[in-house]
């Protein structure tokens, strides 16, 4: 008999996970979406400014390269009709169910019974969850935010109904998303207010566009394209992703061109102290632009550096006691990057539930399968390398791994598959070991750290993740035989 599959989230790892099962002949899948689009982080995310800090020529699966990016970073809105394109290429139209958010997951008789809102029901023998990590906005628990009386909403939530043109706007919040708002809104509204709690390191990188020659070039030569991929993934590898887990002459060079950049750049004393962080570079989630230190010494900029106090209904009062008046106010407040799943409620044998599970901490084997939640995968899951490599790379390691686990039921040799307790236990303690060697636990606050204080993300090289990624260690996993309980029987 045929398998199902149930893929949750129509994003990059989504539509990734589509594709790749029907190249594999694989057809009786379905991929619950809860938003009426297909896109992920670039459908939700529309704010003025937005694009990708990733070159584009990586931010592509590695099989579908684009000849034809505007940009070294590419807008938001082009990476979203990429996405688009592909989905049609392979022709993914009828695999989707839009407007269907999964409740529920339960792992009953051998097989995933779904609850999906509304009253719908399904039942696969395998899930893929790639439910993305900034999925969630976070809402600052700042006093008096509903008693703001002009537009307020958060980055990913962009209201464009509301015009910006000669009014005075607000942005809490100085990481990547604020960074790259302020010198897209600058010169169309009155005033701008910028409420920075921590200041940031920003690396200079530029954006030129691409020519007409280079697409034609890109367009011509699938192997310059190639190149190009592989130029931009090993400069990631080889310096960056080096930096954060403890290189530190990699480290220096980057702390370095912040720091001269930010003293070139950044003419006033007074500003360039405010601007100035007291952690080291790449700590939190650095920055890359170009555009944001010309930006914020724009006349009508003010930076605001004295914490907040609340919120009135006429703006944001500071601990100086000073009202900063404002027209629209956005939460450029980021996400909850620990809500893995969340809410679904995923429930895996014997009534093991993932937010029991989770209780204390998200522990995955390897980023990508829970230990009693069988035939259950994550795309981008817990401690997968995010902030290090191209997430696109991550996902399309992780699945071809997943997938050699799912081939071993498909080939029969058991009913299920998931990691060991013993296996997962191993793995998250070296992982915690590992990261005391790392950028992001020498002294700042990122979305990074989960409320343990433990970095969300991978704290070994790229070599590293490929490597483990190449082939599933069957001693870490338990195979089980099918089913044969009663209830097993009355259930399938
Ligand atoms: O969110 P963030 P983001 N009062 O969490 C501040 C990716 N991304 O949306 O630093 C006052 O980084 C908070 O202050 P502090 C990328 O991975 C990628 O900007 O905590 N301020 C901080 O300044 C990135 O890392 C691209 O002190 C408050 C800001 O809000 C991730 O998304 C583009 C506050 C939140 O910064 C998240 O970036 C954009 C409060 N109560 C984003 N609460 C690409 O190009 C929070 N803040 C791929």
């Amino acid at each position: 008999m045929s398998k199902r599959f149930a893929i949750i989230g129509a994003g990059m790892s989504g539509i990734l996970t589509a594709l790749k099962l029907k190249e594999r002949g694989i057809t009786d899948f379905v991929i619950y979406e809860k938003a009426s689009r297909l896109g992920g982080t670039w459908r939700d995310n529309t704010y003025p400014g937005l694009s990708c800090d990733v070159p584009s020529h990586v931010y592509a699966y590695s099989f579908e390269l684009k000849p034809d990016w505007t940009h070294r970073f590419s807008p938001g809105a082009e990476i979203q009709g990429y996405f688009e394109g592909v989905a049609k290429k392979y022709d993914l139209d009828r695999h989707f169910r839009f407007d269907s958010e999964i409740e529920r997951a339960e792992y009953r008789g051998g097989r995933w019974h779904l609850s999906i809102k509304g009253g719908a029901a399904d039942s696969v023998d395998f899930v893929i969850a790639a439910t993305g990590v900034l999925h969630h906005p976070a809402t600052p628990d700042i006093p008096g935010l509903g008693d703001f009386k002009g537009a307020c909403f958060h980055s990913a939530r962009w209201d464009h109904s509301v015009a910006l043109e000669g009014k005075r706007v607000g942005i809490i919040g100085t990481g990547s998303t604020a960074i790259q708002i302020v010198p897209a809104l600058v010169d169309r509204v009155g005033q701008l207010v910028l409420f920075q709690r921590t200041a940031q390191w920003v690396l200079p990188l530029a954006n030129p566009p691409y020519s007409a020659d280079e697409h034609a070039m890109y367009r011509a030569s699938p192997e310059a394209l190639q190149q190009s991929y592989d130029f931009w993934s090993a400069r990631f590898v080889d310096t960056f992703a080096r930096a954060v887990i403890g290189d530190q002459d990699e480290l220096h060079k980057i702390e370095a061109a912040c720091r001269s950049n930010l003293e070139e750049n950044v003419h006033d004393p007074e500003l360039r102290r405010r601007l100035t962080p007291d952690y080291r570079a790449a700590c939190k989630r650095l920055i890359m632009s170009d555009i944001f230190y010309p930006a914020v010494q724009k006349p009508n900029v003010t930076l605001v550096t004295d914490g907040i106090e609340r919120i009135e209904a006429a703006g944001v009062r500071t601990k100086d006691g000073v009202l900063h008046e404002l027209d629209v106010l956005v939460l450029a407040t980021g996400f909850d990057g620990h809500a893995f799943l969340r809410p679904i409620d995923v429930i895996g044998e014997g009534g093991l539930r993932l937010a029991d599970a989770w209780a204390d901490a998200n522990e995955a084997y390897r980023s990508v399968a829970v230990p009693g939640f069988p035939n259950f995968y994550m795309l981008v899951g817990p401690n997968s390398p995010i902030g290090n490599f191209s997430v696109i790379l991550i996902s399309e390691l992780q699945l071809a791994y997943v997938l050699q686990l799912v081939d071993l039921v498909l080939q029969g040799r058991c009913h299920a598959v998931a990691p060991s307790k013993a296996a997962t236990q191993r793995f998250n303690t070296a992982l915690r070991e590992a990261m005391k060697g790392t950028v992001w636990v020498t002294g700042c606050r990122s979305w990074y750290l989960d409320r343990n204080g433990n970095p969300a993300l991978w704290p070994w090289s790229f070599d590293r993740f490929r490597t483990e990624m190449q082939a599933p260690d069957l001693v870490d996993f338990d195979l089980v035989a099918r089913e044969t309980t009663p209830q097993a029987a009355a259930s399938s």
